[in-house]
């Protein structure tokens, strides 16, 4: 039986071995979003200059916004396994779950016997990365479909999203949040700290600076459960922060296990410079 792992660009995970699956017989790919301004356009497969991109985009005053992957990435990502599994993000803010579900039913009826699962994560970034570190465990585990399929759904139930943001001048241009939520940032040093809830940005607290904002996210973390598992954290552009709220984590929970790493085009694009997301388990 042959194995297969795809998730959209949003996991921001690049290649095989990010996952650790460099020399596994389970395939990795990844389905990319793109980012598109003026003539302009970044497909999400982690060839581009993440600090180029934002530079340009911090100085260009036409529209953007970003693209879901197709049909035919997503069916690329099952490289033709018996049993594939998708991770999308959030269904409420993108059309990239509705995309792989099309390619799940179309790849399932050419194949007989080959079965797809898609995860809709309803949520982005390390979260996602999470769940399909997550999703390599049980595999290798060598559990059934169904039992994998159904506590994998369990693990995305289990594990949260926290964020730090200085601007949602894209999200709100993109239509992903409302005008009036956009309003809460903008204001020279206040940062937005939220989280997903049902699949949607939740902007849960406004925070004057970053140490706040740190501060804020480490308290969210122990309110919604977290216990000092697994933590993982995206940051656009910003190591500084994510080596702090690394630090401030460890003290609060010694036994947390914690890596970072530089968000890729679509996190980037939306939590702009300086955003961090961070993934965690409860
Ligand atoms: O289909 C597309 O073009 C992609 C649209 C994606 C829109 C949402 C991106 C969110 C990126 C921003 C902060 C965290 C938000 C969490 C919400 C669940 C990251």
């Amino acid at each position: 039986m042959s194995y297969a792992i795809v998730a959209d660009s949003s996991a921001d995970l690049v290649s095989a071995a990010d996952l650790g699956l460099e020399n596994s017989p389970i395939s990795f790919k990844v389905a990319p979003l793109k980012i598109l301004a003026g003539d302009r356009e970044w497909v999400d497969d982690g060839s581009n200059d993440i600090e180029d991109m934002v530079e340009f985009l911090s100085t260009y005053k036409g529209k953007s916004g970003t693209a879901c992957p197709s049909l035919g990435e997503w069916i690329e990502g099952f490289n033709n396994a018996d049993f594939a599994f998708g991770i999308a993000i959030t269904s409420q803010l993108s059309g990239s779950y509705e995309s792989a579900m099309i390619a799940k039913n179309t790849y399932e009826a050419e194949n007989p016997g080959r079965r797809v699962h898609i995860v809709d994560s309803l949520s982005t970034g390390p979260h996602m990365r999470l769940i399909a570190e997550k999703l390599r465990a049980l595999i290798e585990e060598e559990l059934p479909f169904e039992e994998i399929r159904d506590r994998i759904e369990d693990y995305r139930d289990n594990t949260k999203l926290v964020f730090m943001l200085e601007s949602l001048n894209n999200l709100a241009n993109n239509g992903r949040v409302s005008p009036a939520v956009a309003k809460l940032t903008g204001m020279l040093g206040i940062r937005i700290v939220g989280r997903a809830t049902d699949g949607t940005l939740d902007p849960a607290y406004k925070c004057r600076g970053e140490k706040k904002a740190l501060a804020t996210i480490v308290k969210e973390m122990a309110t919604q459960g977290f216990q000092g598992g697994k933590v993982r954290i995206a940051h656009v552009l910003n190591e500084g922060a994510a080596v702090t709220l690394k630090e401030k984590i460890l003290e609060a929970f010694p036994t947390a296990q914690i890596e970072m790493y530089g968000a890729r085009g679509l996190d980037s694009f939306y939590a702009e410079k300086n955003g961090l997301l961070v993934g965690y388990e409860i």
